[in-house]
């Protein structure tokens, strides 16, 4: 498709909303859209990014569409760079489908996904790690890794590259002096010694790839399964976080046979909560099954809700869990507190320094404490894992820092025997990956690769 084609999309959600923006943007962005907006002339003389309210018409069947106001942006002081207009008009689908389907007419094309990223970035408004963390905005599903995607949106992924950058090429004047000047040891050193700058780099680089794994760790959300005894009141807490009655209660025990999962957002955070089959010495084949499952949601999750009936004494199948598991990873819920007021049992958790409350799960009337002790949890877990930012939000920015740690490696490994020269073209070979990651060398098929990831009208 030609570059210089004019664009529209809506660039808000679907469906019905109060609200709805449609973009436009290219050279004759003003000249068409004017065609439709009463009074024209108005919007064609309007300063730049004034907002002015307009009438939106149907020219072939002289209809007003919609009442809406628009906002000029004049190149190069837009998004794309180009001309662009945002359009906001009410957020029927009917009244968006007609505004669109009008500038269709016009002579504007719909835009592809990621269209008016890709013109910002072809248009040098932005680079490619600030335009994927854009769309990291969008689309995350955790706090975090938003956190992540508006630092590198905000500068410190360009910042941090530099940084690399400047010093690899310091590495390669020094490597390459040496190679002119091989008598002058002040300039060489022993042993290379020009490349331990490498060494802080490849440091920087591991960690920010085991930040970026703890980040995707979470990144569709944290897990969490409820574990304890048989009837001790898993489903009964499990259908209560989630808010509605999605597995069976009863009073037998055995009930929950096998883990079931269901996500939440609490505080903020997508949390996958399981409810898992009661840990019992049975004989029951289906139910060791289920057991086996819950030992191995016990393994993987995040952190660990245990529930257990204050008119027990706590059973050796308990003790085995939590001699098993670390306990800043467990939180308790002792239950039934309507049966037993729960005090010694909850002695015994504090003895073993695990946080927890008493509650009855039957009523509904200790919700609110509930949720609040498992939203201070899973603050606690996400800042016990100590995530930093980190710059890397993207599955393409990983491998190219991935391409360039090898590297680093086989230089090391090899510096007794590589020559000077080819040390040099390995690490020009680096500065070429670090290039690929802001998008300096990119091609196109890359580059509609990754934009094509992107939402329409974005
Ligand atoms: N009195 C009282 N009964 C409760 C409380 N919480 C749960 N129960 C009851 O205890 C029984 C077992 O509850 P469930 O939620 O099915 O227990 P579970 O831990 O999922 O049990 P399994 O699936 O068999 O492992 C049901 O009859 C619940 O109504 C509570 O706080 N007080
Ligand atoms: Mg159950």
């Amino acid at each position: 498709m030609e570059e210089n084609e004019t664009i529209a999309a809506l660039s808000t959600g679907k469906g019905n909303a109060a609200l709805a923006i449609i973009r436009i943007s290219g050279n004759k962005a003003f000249e068409i859209l004017s065609k439709c907006l009463n009074p024209s002339k108005q919007f064609l003389s309007s300063v730049p990014k004034g907002i002015n309210l307009y009438k939106f018409y149907n020219k072939e069947s002289q209809k007003i569409i919609d009442e809406v106001t628009a906002i000029k942006y004049v190149s190069p002081k837009s998004f794309t760079g180009e001309d662009m207009v945002e359009i906001i008009c009410h957020g029927g689908e009917i009244v968006i489908d007609e505004i669109v389907s009008c500038l269709l007419k016009e002579g504007i094309s719909l835009a592809e996904k990621g269209e008016f990223s890709k013109r910002a970035f072809l248009n040098g408004k932005m680079d490619l790690i600030k335009a994927e963390a854009i769309d990291q905005i969008i689309q995350c599903k955790s706090r975090k890794q938003h956190g992540v995607a508006l630092e590198v949106y905000q500068g410190s992924g360009d910042r941090k590259i530099f940084k690399w950058k400047e010093e690899i090429k310091s590495i390669i004047i020094n490597c390459e002096a040496s190679i002119e000047f091989p008598e002058e040891d002040d300039i060489i050193g022993k042993g290379k010694k020009y490349l331990s700058k490498l060494k802080d780099i490849y440091q920087d680089i591991k960690n920010e790839l085991k930040n970026r794994e703890k980040i995707k760790a979470i990144e569709s959300g944290i897990s969490i399964p409820i574990v304890g005894i048989a009837n001790a009141g898993k489903s009964t807490l499990f259908n209560k976080i989630i808010g509605f009655e999605r597995v069976l209660v009863h009073h037998e025990e055995g009930t929950t046979r096998d883990a079931v999962s269901e996500e939440v957002i609490i505080g903020g955070e997508r949390i996958r909560v399981i409810d898992t089959a009661g840990l019992s010495e049975t004989k029951i084949q289906v139910e060791k099954m289920g057991i086996k499952k819950t030992w191995e949601e016990i393994n993987s999750g995040n952190g660990i809700i245990w529930v257990t009936p204050a008119n027990r004494e706590i059973v050796d199948k308990e003790k085995e869990m939590l001699e098993r598991i670390k306990k800043e990873k467990i939180i308790g819920i002792i239950s039934k507190k309507d049966l037993n007021d729960g005090e010694k049992k909850g002695k015994t958790l504090e003895e073993m320094k695990i946080p927890y409350i008493i509650v009855t799960l039957i009523n509904n009337d200790e919700k609110e404490k509930i949720i609040l002790f498992i939203k201070e949890y899973v603050e606690k877990l996400l800042n016990e894992n100590e995530i930093e930012n980190g710059i890397i939000c993207t599955k393409r920015q990983e491998e190219i820092i991935i391409r360039i740690m090898n590297k680093i490696k086989n230089v090391f490994k090899k510096t007794d025997v590589l020559g000077e020269e080819i040390i040099s073209h390995e690490l020009r070979l680096i500065l070429k990956d670090l290039a690929e990651y802001v998008g300096e060398t990119t091609n196109e098929d890359i580059l509609d690769e990754i934009f094509n990831q992107f939402c329409i009208g974005k």
